[in-house]
């Protein structure tokens, strides 16, 4: 049986959205932010050294980082269904647009978070936040483009792990510039999977409404 490690509104919930699409019988230990800092509370540090989310067990085996973690559920369990065949070109964007998702999306994004803390100091680090936002979210809105999928034309766990990004960018209002990037999150958040693994992972502030 897998166990997801998870924190309430985060990244994880991905990863229990996967689960349910592949089928799998897993179980959830809840942790909660921390109401005024929203940190992870410190028993995630027991889970592993970084006190981050996600983290799953299966077996006795342990995995953190959420592209390590959807690549293994993909190949392990996904019987080809939401990747793509190693060695086509599919399967190149595939391992590009899964890795982009942690790799290089979700950069903008948090430097925007941290630096609304700053006040005025942070000031001289607005634009450059801003036209990186604009290019990265242009860059996904361009490959999107009418497709319903990031990678070629069915939905896989490169669409998955862009998920988070998008819907935190949606959050913050990023994707009224990107009708394309908006719709492709109305879609996916009203896949059966995905609503029945947010009921399970409880509060989630980047669901659909
Ligand atoms: N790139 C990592 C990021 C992990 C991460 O930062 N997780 C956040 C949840 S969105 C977390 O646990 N934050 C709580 C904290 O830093 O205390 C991944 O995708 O797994």
């Amino acid at each position: 049986m897998i166990t997801v490690h998870h924190l309430n509104n985060s990244r994880s919930q991905r990863v229990l959205w996967f689960l349910e699409e592949l089928g799998l019988e897993y179980e959830i230990k809840h942790y909660q932010r921390d109401k005024e800092t929203n940190l992870a509370p410190p028993e995630l540090m027991e889970i592993h050294p970084l006190g981050k989310s996600p983290v799953i067990e299966d077996g006795d085996f342990k995995l953190h980082e959420t592209g390590a973690i959807v690549e293994y559920l993909a190949d392990t369990y996904g019987k080809g269904e939401f990747s793509f065949e190693r060695g086509s070109k599919e399967y190149l964007q595939y391992l590009e647009w899964m890795h982009y998702a942690e790799g290089s999306a979700m950069l903008p994004l948090l430097l925007g978070l941290y630096t609304s803390r700053l006040g005025d100091g942070a000031k001289p680090l607005l634009p450059r936040i801003a036209s990186e936002t604009k290019n990265h979210f242009s860059f996904m809105s361009q490959r999107l483009g009418e497709n319903d999928f990031f990678v070629g034309n069915k939905f896989s766990a490169a669409d998955i792990m862009l998920s988070f990004p998008l819907e935190a960018a949606r959050a913050r209002g990023v994707l009224k510039a990107f009708p394309n990037l908006d719709a492709f999150v109305g879609r996916f958040q009203t896949r059966l999977p995905y609503l029945t693994a947010l009921e399970r992972g409880g509060e989630y502030a980047y669901g659909p409404g």
